[in-house]
């Protein structure tokens, strides 16, 4: 969080977490798409020639106010796949909220598994828990057909009870409702935090 006492703004950041191809990116997109340009910034995307994640993605908001300020979400997404740790790692920094988006898909749990284990890992490192810090679950692509059932993701992967969405990032489906959910997870943190 940096909060901008001259201009009254707070900027805020929240990242999408989460294994490789598990939909990270597409989430970003269908914000964007929706959003009025007034409010959002262009969408950056660093991508490699195959269309995958290189970096991050990032885009800006402006919304509403809190305590007379203008909060000013930054989204980013990071790169999922397994080597980019140290991109993980400089992308976290400074975070304010996580928007842990799973892959359903059975074939795809231990990847899940493996990227929460290294979200946590990141966050201990940065003097955080997953247990106490504003993050929430997406379990993503509830549209293929050998998804694991809700139950079954709960009991793998959400240890901690956090909120969670059933989307499918692809038609839209709970994408801002994950946003919101994050959003107020973070602003209900910050509220504490950010005198009149
Ligand atoms: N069927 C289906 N495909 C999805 C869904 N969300 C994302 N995808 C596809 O999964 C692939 C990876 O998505 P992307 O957003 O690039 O994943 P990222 O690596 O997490 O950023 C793309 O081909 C998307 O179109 C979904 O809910 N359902
Ligand atoms: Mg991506």
């Amino acid at each position: 969080m940096f909060i901008n006492k001259g201009l009254q703004e707070i900027n805020l950041k929240i990242v999408y977490y989460g294994p490789g191809l598990s939909g990270k990116t597409t989430n970003l997109e269908f914000i964007y798409q929706q959003l009025d340009p007034t409010i959002r910034s262009d969408l950056v995307s660093l991508k490699t020639r195959e269309e995958r994640t290189l970096y991050f993605d990032f885009m800006q908001l402006e919304l509403g106010q809190i305590k007379g300020k203008k909060p000013r979400f930054n989204l980013y997404t990071v790169p999922g796949q397994v080597y980019y740790t140290f991109s993980r790692k400089i992308i976290l920094r400074g975070v304010d909220g996580i928007v842990f988006v799973a892959d359903s898909q059975k074939h795809r749990m231990s990847d899940n598994l493996d990227s929460l284990l290294d979200l946590e890992q990141n966050l201990i490192n940065m003097g955080h828990t997953l247990q106490n810090f504003p993050w929430i679950i997406q379990y993503n692509k509830r549209d293929l057909p050998d998804i694991e059932a809700i139950e079954t993701l709960q009991s793998n992967l959400n240890f901690f009870g956090a909120s969670y969405t059933e989307s499918v990032a692809t038609q839209g489906v709970e994408v801002i409702k994950t946003l919101k959910m994050v959003m107020s997870e973070v602003i209900s943190k910050i509220d504490m935090l950010v005198e009149q």
